[in-house]
């Protein structure tokens, strides 16, 4: 190992854990490759009551970008046309709206072209993918999107801890997640969605808890997780906080080191901004907690990210 990887020795493990040409060397699609038809197929075996668990925030100027963080601020919605302002012989009225939104506001899917490491992102393509006017030429969220469908899984990490809420800058490890399976009596496999509940969501939904919901110091996965995910060739991986990882990490110098891993190194698509209270509370009460998942966000094309509202179907 250089002496640079040791300063930055995540680098190795997404060495380790890459996905890179594993399906082929025109792949943009990454891990939701494992999402096959047969999986899809069984994965509707998980709706067994047909109720339906929205995941997805509301879009509105109530959203939870506060600090302007990364540019993002929150949905801003306009009337395009009122009704009354097109005079109609048969007296029909029409009314047109509009949205201006960053990508990742909200509840979002980052895609492959979103983070990069050392001038290359997902299936070694390079920055240059990426042009200020056109967007991502390739990895861009409209390859992924359509196919977050599959079986989900939930693992209530704050349920294993037995709190509201993991505390700021707490780490989620392997561990953890073994144990969440176990309390939980659930296994993930291959193509699964799992979605991670940190429980972090009530600083969205009660700001008089006092505490930014989105910040610098928040509770998530650590890079242990990752090689976790990989070996059960998960899909897809979700969270109810805005970065689905620990922030800041115990390696601060890293940056967001599980974002370079999952995204960059194994072509994983994150899934940010989840409400998974309501998910939580109907698994806990009849004890199942696998269900259908269905995460199809926009077909943005050439675009990074993608707003969505997924649903879990039980
Ligand atoms: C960054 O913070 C860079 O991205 P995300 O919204 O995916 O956490």
């Amino acid at each position: 190992m250089s002496g640079f990887d040791e300063e930055f020795a995540f680098k190795a493990i997404g060495r380790q854990l890459s996905n890179w040409g594993r399906w082929g060397a025109d792949d943009q699609l990454g891990t939701v490759n494992f999402i096959t038809d047969e999986r899809r197929r069984a994965a509707a075996g998980c709706i067994r009551t047909g109720q339906i668990i929205a995941l997805g925030m509301p879009f509105d100027a109530d959203g939870p970008q506060k600090t302007g963080m990364n540019g993002r601020f929150n949905p801003i919605h306009r009337m395009t046309i009122m009704p009354g302002d097109d005079a109609s012989a048969s007296g029909m009225a029409v009314a047109d709206d509009m949205v201006i939104l960053p990508t990742q506001c909200a509840t979002q899917w980052d895609s492959l072209a979103h983070i990069g490491y050392d001038g290359r992102f997902y299936n070694d393509r390079p920055y240059s993918i990426v042009t200020a006017s056109g967007g991502a030429s390739m990895n861009s969220i409209d390859n992924t999107v359509s196919r977050l469908v599959g079986r989900g899984v939930l693992l209530d990490i704050a349920g294993l801890k037995g709190v509201p809420s993991l505390a700021p800058s707490e780490e989620i490890t392997a561990e953890d997640l073994d144990a969440a399976c176990e309390r939980q009596g659930v296994e993930v496999g291959s193509g699964d969605i799992v979605l991670v509940r940190t429980g972090w969501y009530r600083y969205y939904l009660d700001e008089s808890l006092g505490v930014p919901y989105i910040g610098t110091e928040i509770p998530g996965l650590g890079v242990s997780c990752c090689a976790w995910l990989h070996e059960r060739e998960v899909a897809a991986v979700a969270a109810d906080n805005q970065a689905v990882e620990v922030k800041p990490n115990p390696h601060p110098e890293w940056g967001l080191p599980v974002h370079m891993i999952l995204i960059r190194d194994m072509g994983m698509t994150l899934g940010e901004i989840f409400n998974l209270e309501d998910l939580a509370s109907a698994c806990a009460a009849d004890g199942v907690w696998d269900f259908f998942f269905s995460g199809a966000g926009l077909r943005l094309s050439n675009a990074v990210g993608s707003p969505v509202s997924p649903i879990a179907i039980r």
